[in-house]
């Protein structure tokens, strides 16, 4: 059942109804390990792909919204595009470059701004989809691309100490963060979106689509939706206007992030099926990292829902102190995506995203993907090689370096989609 939760004019944000007898975090049992995907609240294990989808999984999709994310908010009845440029002879001539904007609610709305670049004679052609940091702008430098007029981080490119404004110094600064043309060159398009446009990237004000939910007394509810779960939103909403997108072939959608937005991809491509291959890059604590931490130079739940509370809702925070109380691992999230592919990539100087942590969470979600007769969704037991892709359907990789996405990581994120959307 979906509830309205915000009824403005003809529209209407709507969430899952949560079931009313989950226990308070400091209720409930201690699990020292990654709890097994498929075992259920009672103790039951399922053992069948029908009792997969038709028990367990919603049944981990309700943990996950009700415990870490907010409530994951339901389809829009309408999204409206209109193509603000059209440039078909962009990114060296190889490609079609595009900026729609998005509408799915009453005017006062935030609109979401999506940067559409298509292979020229490749269509319809496989698309990586995904949320980028700092506006459409910095990943390209051209000049017909929309700069963001809502806050923006004031650490990005362009970007006047002091302020929080996006300015035209940006144009095309991290174009390397999203390789747009040589990822058209290799016949993929490439959709990017600025997540603040949706939801912006601070703790205190009410704004972007958080302040189209009511307000309550006392604050928010525990289980609010949180920023991540906006912006994994937000993919869904880019996915509604790439189906219909002629010069995409919308069985062949890849989501991507980094680092926050990583998380922000993993929850998208479990919580949306339309997403065929799901790229968490560098995602870390909150992502494909485990919340059990074995490695005590990642990031932890107590950290990261310090500095960050937003990001995640409300009763996720309550678990800083004891994770071992989460009803669910990353495992869990990962295993909602079966029997899709699913790619971790890591580097080997990040330890603050938990690269064996994460490879940990992989093999244990295999239980779901086996499921489907996946004989063996991860490769090994032990972590492939630096520098060696596993694109098996559970994938790894790790490459020596910091916490980055950059051209050699587009060459990987391609590969594997060679792989598996090909
Ligand atoms: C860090 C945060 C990480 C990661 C990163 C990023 O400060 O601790 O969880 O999300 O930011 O998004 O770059």
């Amino acid at each position: 059942m979906r509830l309205p939760l915000a009824l403005l004019g003809a529209f209407a944000v709507t969430t899952a109804a949560v079931p009313a007898d989950l226990p308070p975090p400091d209720k409930l049992p201690a699990h020292p390990e990654m709890p097994n995907p498929l075992v259920m609240r009672d103790g039951t294990k399922v053992s069948t792909k029908a009792d997969w989808e038709a028990k367990r999984r919603p049944e981990l999709k309700e943990l996950f919204e009700h415990y870490m994310y907010g409530r994951f908010p339901a389809k829009p009845e309408k999204v409206t595009a209109k193509v603000l440029f059209e440039d078909p002879k962009a990114l060296g001539g190889k490609g079609t470059l595009r900026e729609v904007e998005l509408t799915f609610g009453p005017p006062h709305w935030p609109k979401l701004y999506l940067l559409v670049a298509v292979p020229n004679g490749k269509t319809p052609a496989p698309c990586l989809v995904g949320p980028n940091f700092h506006g459409n702008h910095a990943a390209t430098a051209h000049e017909k691309v929309r700069i963001p007029t809502a806050w923006v981080p004031g650490s990005g490119p362009g970007v006047a100490k002091g302020t929080n404004a996006a300015t035209a110094d940006g144009r095309g600064k991290q174009a390397d963060t999203w390789s747009l043309e040589y990822a058209v060159g290799r016949g993929y398009a490439v959709a990017t979106f600025y997540c603040g446009d949706l939801q912006p990237d601070r703790p205190t004000v009410r704004e972007g689509m958080r302040a189209t939910l009511p307000e309550r007394p006392g604050g928010s509810p525990g289980d609010e939706t949180a920023t991540i779960a906006w912006w994994a939103w937000g993919v869904g909403r880019a996915v509604d206007h790439l189906l219909t997108d002629r010069g995409i072939d919308g069985k062949r959608l890849a989501v991507v992030g980094h680092s926050r937005l990583g998380k922000t991809a993993l929850l998208a491509g479990a919580f949306d099926d339309r997403i065929a291959v799901v790229i968490p890059h560098q995602s870390g604590c909150g992502g494909a990292g485990p919340s059990r931490s074995k490695n005590d130079k990642a990031e932890t739940v107590a950290r990261i829902t310090k500095a960050f509370p937003h990001w995640f809702c409300g009763h996720f925070t309550a678990f800083g102190p004891d994770p071992a109380r989460l009803p669910f691992d990353q495992n869990g999230l990962v295993a909602v995506c079966a029997p899709r592919p699913v790619l971790m990539t890591n580097a080997e100087d990040d330890q603050w995203a938990n690269p064996g942590g994460q490879f940990d969470v992989l093999r244990a979600a295999a239980p779901a993907y086996e499921l489907y007769g996946v004989k063996k969704p991860v490769v090994a037991d032990a972590m492939p090689e630096s520098g060696k892709l596993s694109a098996e359907r559970l994938g790894y990789f790790i490459r020596p370096g910091k916490h980055s996405m950059t051209p050699a990581d587009w060459t990987v994120f391609l590969d594997y989609c060679d792989a598996w959307l090909k």
